[in-house]
């Protein structure tokens, strides 16, 4: 087995010490230290469950004993695939506390993401619901066992079938648990994926711990403070931007949102008294039109984040006067480096920019296609490198040839410029990463499952610009022989087991690529070509009035 690895140069490592953003802490000791201090206190909320600190912190022990009573071994690591229950976090927590490493997977992940996840983890384990917004993982699950036998634990929270339930394994007792050490890999997140399909992103206790603590502290979280995770919580926003973990740190209440919807949403901040929510930007539009006409009292709010794909100004203006608080708009990454516009900024600032990094450690590098940094305020290719930014994806090496300059600066793929303030502003993306209102997906992938069809001699994925998700999926396919249908090719991608938002939303069959794409030299230029073709038709087409 590979082991997981995040290593810093010492030079680094000793300079973040010494700074004090690496305590020599781990994430599961911060929720036994305020489990002590406040047992009584509501830690989650999330349908019927109310579990308080104490409760929280006893099912994480429990679980960590049962999962290495199970068979499973420190260093082993566990898929998470869990919706927003309050579950996820004991899980998380308990993994963790074992010194297994849990893979957060998300919840639209399908058997073409989870079985990759599993076999470039070497993963042992799985963590599944058993029925959640309407599809049933335990049918994932036997998928999966059959394709990566390594999988010895299939745990469900609810009915379990064939499979382990989750109760059982917090009822096994179990081992004296390991005390894993700080500069460990705590967990893996799982990248956007650009070319091809995802890495695997290994975070460190310090690291990571630091990233939510500061964010705590920059968001102005508090024991009075109240999160809805809305977003799925395993992605690395609502996870530590300043998310659950955040939230934990400083003592709050989480409550999980099964559904982003305003109507569920809004009646739980009315409820629960929510201060503090995180939203990608098509939630944020939904939610501003629906706060126009709602019952529910939303007072209780005091920040409203958005980030995860490029917040329109036009959008950003409008949150203030109609959620009665600020924005505030998030630029980051499960690489790592995050970036918040501060509650107290001008409000130019915060609905113009995608604000400034958590550290002033973060060192920010913006250079030209020629590698070299640009002027002041120049646009350019954002480059990072910092106390909590990862050096290296899991067993990767060419991803981490393409991904890292040799000085160890994660090559985000992102076009930004600083304004004379510091703060960024994000232009657009180098690679060919589709950004689905926060959704990444890599043309790369969703290619090579469409060449698979007997039918399809070659195809294109581009992005087209879209009022509401920013940017939805386009793929121009030249078939062989007679054209496959559209829905048919949608129900391709589906039945390849992707996930199902990197189905195209729109498939265009044709002769040949554009005579202008043809002989470009690369898929990248190919794309961009169709791009451009498709959005002059359309907007052609618009003109004509079809
Ligand atoms: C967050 O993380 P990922 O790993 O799903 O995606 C990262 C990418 C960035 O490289 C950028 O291309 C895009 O998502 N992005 C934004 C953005 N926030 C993320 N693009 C424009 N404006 C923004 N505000 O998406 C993520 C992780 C932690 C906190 C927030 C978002």
């Amino acid at each position: 087995m590979i082991p997981l690895r995040q290593v810093w140069p010492e030079e680094f490592a000793e300079r973040y010490r010494r700074a004090g953003y690496w305590r020599g802490e781990t994430i599961g000791s911060v929720l036994r230290d305020r489990a002590r201090k406040h047992p009584e206190r509501l830690a989650v909320i999330g349908g019927e469950i109310r579990w308080t600190y104490g409760e929280l912190d006893r099912r994480a022990d429990r679980l960590a004993s049962g999962f290495l009573a199970s068979g499973l071994s420190p260093g082993d690591r566990v898929i998470v695939h869990l919706p927003n229950i309050p579950e996820f976090l004991s899980v998380a927590f308990g993994l963790m506390r074992a010194g297994l490493a849990p893979v957060h997977a998300l919840p639209a992940h399908r058997l073409a993401e989870i079985g990759h996840f599993a076999r470039v983890s070497e993963a042992a384990g799985y963590v599944i619901p058993d029925i959640a917004d309407g599809f049933d993982y335990r049918t994932l699950a036997r998928d999966l066992v059959r394709e990566v036998p390594a999988i010895q634990l299939v745990a469900v929270v609810g009915a379990a079938a064939e499979f382990t339930p989750l109760a059982a394994i917090e009822d096994a007792g179990g081992p004296a648990l390991p005390a894993p050490s700080p500069s460990e890999v705590a967990f893996l997140q799982i990248s956007g994926g650009t070319t091809g399909l995802s890495k695997l992103i290994p975070r460190t206790h310090d690291d990571y711990l630091y990233s939510f603590a500061a964010s705590a502290d920059i968001c102005g979280l508090d024991e009075a403070s109240v999160y809805l995770g809305v977003l799925p919580i395993a992605h690395n926003f609502p996870m530590s931007s300043p998310g659950t973990l955040g939230t934990l740190y400083a003592g709050g209440t989480i409550v999980l949102s099964r559904s982003p919807s305003p109507d569920a949403c809004f009646s739980l901040i009315a409820r629960e008294r929510v201060t503090i929510a995180a939203l990608v930007p098509p939630l944020a539009l939904l939610w501003l039109d629906a706060a126009r006409t709602t019952a529910e009292d939303l007072s209780s709010l005091k920040l409203l984040q958005v980030g995860g794909a490029k917040l329109s100004a036009e959008v950003a203006r409008r949150i203030r006067p109609t959620f009665g608080c600020p924005l505030q708009q998030v630029f980051g990454m499960a690489e790592g480096l995050v970036n918040y516009t501060r509650p107290d900024d001008p409000e130019e600032v915060i609905v113009t920019t995608q604000g400034r990094p958590i550290s002033p450690d973060d060192e920010v590098l913006i250079v030209g296609d020629d590698g070299r940094p640009v002027g002041e305020g120049e646009t350019g290719h954002l480059l990072t490198r910092g106390p909590y930014t990862i050096r290296a994806y899991h067993n990767d090496p060419e991803a981490n040839a393409r991904s890292f300059t040799v000085d160890g600066f994660y090559r985000t793929g992102d076009i930004v410029r600083r304004r004379p303030d510091g703060n960024l502003v994000v232009e657009g993306r180098a690679n060919d990463q589709i950004n689905r209102g926060g959704e990444k997906i890599s043309a790369d992938e969703v290619e090579t499952h469409l060449l698979a069809h007997p039918a399809i001699f070659d195809a294109a994925v581009v992005s087209v610009p879209d009022a509401y998700l920013g940017e939805r999926s386009c793929a121009f396919i030249i078939p062989r022989g007679t054209a496959p249908k559209p829905s048919e090719i949608k129900a391709w991608i589906r039945a390849r087991g992707l996930a199902a938002y990197k189905v195209p939303d729109r498939v265009l069959i044709v002769d040949s690529f554009h005579a202008t794409a043809v002989g470009k030299v690369s898929r990248k230029d190919l794309r961009e070509s169709l791009r451009r073709q498709l959005i002059a038709e359309d907007a052609a087409a618009e003109g004509k009035g079809t």
